[in-house]
């Protein structure tokens, strides 16, 4: 039984689908089934019940009102019910339905495509009612005040963090995401989307990108001596690209250091890429001129087209997460991550997946070909001293990740 959900309520025209449905809510061991055949028939309903339902399934298509319109009839009338959208069309128009409703707030468990069985309606029913226990909205990132910031730059505070980046045909490690990490007087890190955003808006970003640099480049010489050798990729704000001082001040730095710009990436966010100008590309240029690789980072989140990605000398395409994980279970996250993973390859630039979460995730990206993944089913960002425990560590996990098999892609969608 899904816990919680003692009434439920079922919008569908279908009188077939909705006996369907109803049945299936039973067998769920929910106790009173409440039905409607579209739209305006539920609120009406709504509006009579003692009790609100606990959950509602909402069907897409039905006449008189449908699915859509009920959902924002329901944000007008501020009903807070959580649900379940189902449908009998193509996924890209449940997926679509789905954002809108989550972006009003709304608790969705899920998009499920018709005919509904009984596994996948339980775990979205399931996850609106563990959705409905999380606060939300959640609280934004409070910002750091620019003179603290300040301060703990010219004292040279800021530590660096290492996240793996491993071979996904092998799993053999490759190299690491270089992350700003501040150390928090109350113990901790203060995370960087909370003091990037204030370096960037106060003139501090060049100083800490260069100081995030140097850490990198003496651990990457470190290492280096230890026999490791590492790739590092170290992210670039796009305030920087308009620096004519830029690239020679990393060359020095990098010299001082005997790193060669082959051994580090610079990562720049696909958003930035698309208003970049003469002076940023001329930057990007000369970046890629002496040697460093470019990745195009956070991939399918800027709208960037074909165009904008093929005037930049990129050599690695880094795809969101948000196309990773979980593509297993949805055929629209499917073919855009595999069309990623595809166009990368044709155009000679190295695949990186973001957000390997699970070993069905590390499955579907080896199906798909893609060279390298990162994410928490790898490792999460670390100081540079636990690097060699994790390197051990993994060693014992590769021959089960050589193995992950992707068990069934498909039937339910998010
Ligand atoms: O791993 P984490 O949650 O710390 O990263 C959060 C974000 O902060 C990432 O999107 C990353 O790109 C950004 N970030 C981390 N370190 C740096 C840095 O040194 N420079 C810039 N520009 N962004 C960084
Ligand atoms: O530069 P970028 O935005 O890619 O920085 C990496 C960010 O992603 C950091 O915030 C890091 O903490 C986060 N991250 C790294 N691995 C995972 C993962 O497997 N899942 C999720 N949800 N976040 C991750
Ligand atoms: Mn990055």
């Amino acid at each position: 039984m899904v816990s919680r959900i003692s009434s439920i309520l079922i919008a569908e025209d279908s009188v077939v689908q909705r006996r369907h449905l109803a049945a299936l809510c039973e067998q769920l061991g929910v106790q009173q089934v409440h039905q409607a055949a579209n739209g305006a028939e539920a609120l009406a309903l709504l509006e009579r019940l003692d009790a609100a339902p606990d959950a509602m399934v909402i069907d897409l298509e039905m006449p008189v009102m449908d699915g859509v319109e009920l959902i924002q009839s329901l944000q007008q009338r501020d009903i807070r019910i959580p649900y379940v959208i189902a449908s009998m069309r193509e996924n890209a128009l449940l997926t679509s339905v789905l954002e809108m409703a989550r972006a009003h707030g709304h608790r969705v468990g899920g998009a499920l495509r018709k005919p509904l069985t009984l596994a996948p309606l339980k775990k979205a029913l399931s996850a609106c009612m563990e959705e409905a226990g999380k606060t939300r909205p959640r609280a934004p990132a409070q910002p750091v005040d620019p003179q603290t910031l300040r301060l703990a730059l010219e004292r040279g505070e800021l530590r660096v963090h290492y996240q793996p980046k491993v071979d996904i045909q092998t799993g053999l490690i490759r190299g690491a995401e270089v992350l700003a990490r501040w150390p928090d007087p109350a113990g901790g890190f203060i995370a960087p989307d909370r003091f990037i955003p204030v370096a960037e808006a106060n003139g501090l970003i060049h100083a800490l990108t260069l100081q995030v640099l140097d850490q990198a480049c003496a651990q990457a010489a470190r290492w280096k001596a230890k026999g490791l050798a590492l790739s590092l990729a170290v992210n670039l704000s796009p305030l920087l690209l308009d620096s004519r001082e830029l690239v020679g001040e990393i060359g020095r730095l990098v010299a001082r250091h005997r790193v060669r710009p082959e051994e580090l990436v610079f990562e720049i966010t696909e958003g930035a890429l698309i208003s970049s100008e003469g002076m940023a590309l001329g930057t990007l240029a000369r970046l890629r001129m002496h040697g460093y690789g470019l990745a195009i980072d956070d991939y399918g989140t800027g709208f960037s087209s074909m165009q904008q990605l093929s005037r930049i000398p990129f050599t690695e395409l880094k795809i969101d997460r948000r196309f990773v994980h979980g593509a297993h279970a949805d055929e629209h996250l499917r073919v855009l991550l595999h069309s990623a993973i595809e166009m990368a390859g044709r155009l000679g630039l190295t695949s990186v997946a973001e957000g390997v979460e699970t070993t069905q995730d590390w499955a579907l990206l080896r199906r798909y070909g893609c060279n390298v993944g990162q994410g928490w089913l790898i490792g999460k960002a670390m100081p540079a001293e636990d690097l060699p425990g994790w390197l051990r560590q993994h060693r014992l996990q590769l021959s089960k990740l050589r193995s992950a098999r992707a068990t069934s892609f498909g039937e339910e969608l998010m």
